[in-house]
């Protein structure tokens, strides 16, 4: 988070993360295209001829409030192979929420959990508490054959802290409430933490709501947000969970 009290500006960073092709940069590209053209910037993707992410992509989204107060969500997403795991730390510096993208795919499954521990581990490194960081996991590819069953992520989603959302980030199927449900949980921490709606006299209950708007999301952001599976996103549930 940075803060620029004079300009009335505010900077949050949010970090999609996960093993190698899950789908990270096509969660991106979905919000770049279910955006409005006025509240967001240019999505740079530097990719490798294998369509693997070689550093990251970021996509600026920007919110003006009702109240004083000029958001700015610097969305990045970090290259999920082994090997590039200083990236993936250098990315984290600095994050207030984290988006986990697991891959549904059976054969995944262990690629999701080995990122899901090194998320921990550079988390850990950057001086930041994965028990503390807003998180949201998705799993997506929802349409592929040999997924881990709706029932599996169900008891995942019911047993653990965070919202669980499921999607299809090609077609841009979960893609949004995913989003959602991470701004959400990074307002609400980051407004308890510095008392936000009050400096900057915006309503703390509708700031997501009017964000989304302004982003030019269409239908209801709250049923957005709520669709993630198994628990109320606002509710903090027991322990972690390894996707
Ligand atoms: N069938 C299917 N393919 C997907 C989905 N999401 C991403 N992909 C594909 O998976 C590959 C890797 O996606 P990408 O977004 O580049 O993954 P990243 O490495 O996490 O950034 C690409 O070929 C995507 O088209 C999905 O929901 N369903
Ligand atoms: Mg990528």
């Amino acid at each position: 988070m940075q803060l620029d009290f004079v300009a009335r500006e505010l900077t949050i960073k949010l970090v999609y993360y996960g093993p190698a092709l899950s789908g990270k940069t096509s969660n991106l590209q979905a919000l770049h295209r279910l955006t409005s053209d006025a509240s967001r910037g240019r999505l740079m993707t530097l990719e490798t001829r294998d369509d693997r992410t070689l550093f990251f992509d970021l996509l600026p989204l920007a919110f003006k409030a009702e109240g004083d107060l000029s958001l700015r969500i610097k969305l990045f997403t970090v290259p999920g192979q082994v090997i590039h795991s200083s990236t993936r730390r250098l990315v984290l510096q600095g994050a207030d929420g984290v988006a986990f993208i697991a891959d549904s795919q059976l054969s995944e499954t262990e690629n999701n959990r080995v990122a899901f521990l090194d998320l921990r581990q550079n988390l850990k490194d950057n001086g930041l508490d994965l028990k503390k960081l807003p998180l949201v996991i998705q799993f997506n590819k929802r349409d592929l054959q040999a997924i881990r069953p709706d029932e599996e992520i169900g008891d995942l989603a019911r047993h653990g802290r965070e919202p669980v959302y499921k999607a299809i980030a090609t077609r841009g199927e979960g893609v949004l409430e995913t989003f959602l449900g991470l701004l959400a949980l990074t307002w609400t921490r980051l407004d308890a933490e510095h008392d936000f709606s009050n400096k900057f006299r915006v309503r703390s209950d509708t700031f997501v709501a009017a964000l989304a708007k302004q982003l030019g999301v269409t239908g209801d952001p709250q049923r957005l947000i709520d669709a993630a599976v198994g628990v109320d996103p606002r509710s903090s549930v027991r322990k972690e969970q390894v996707p």
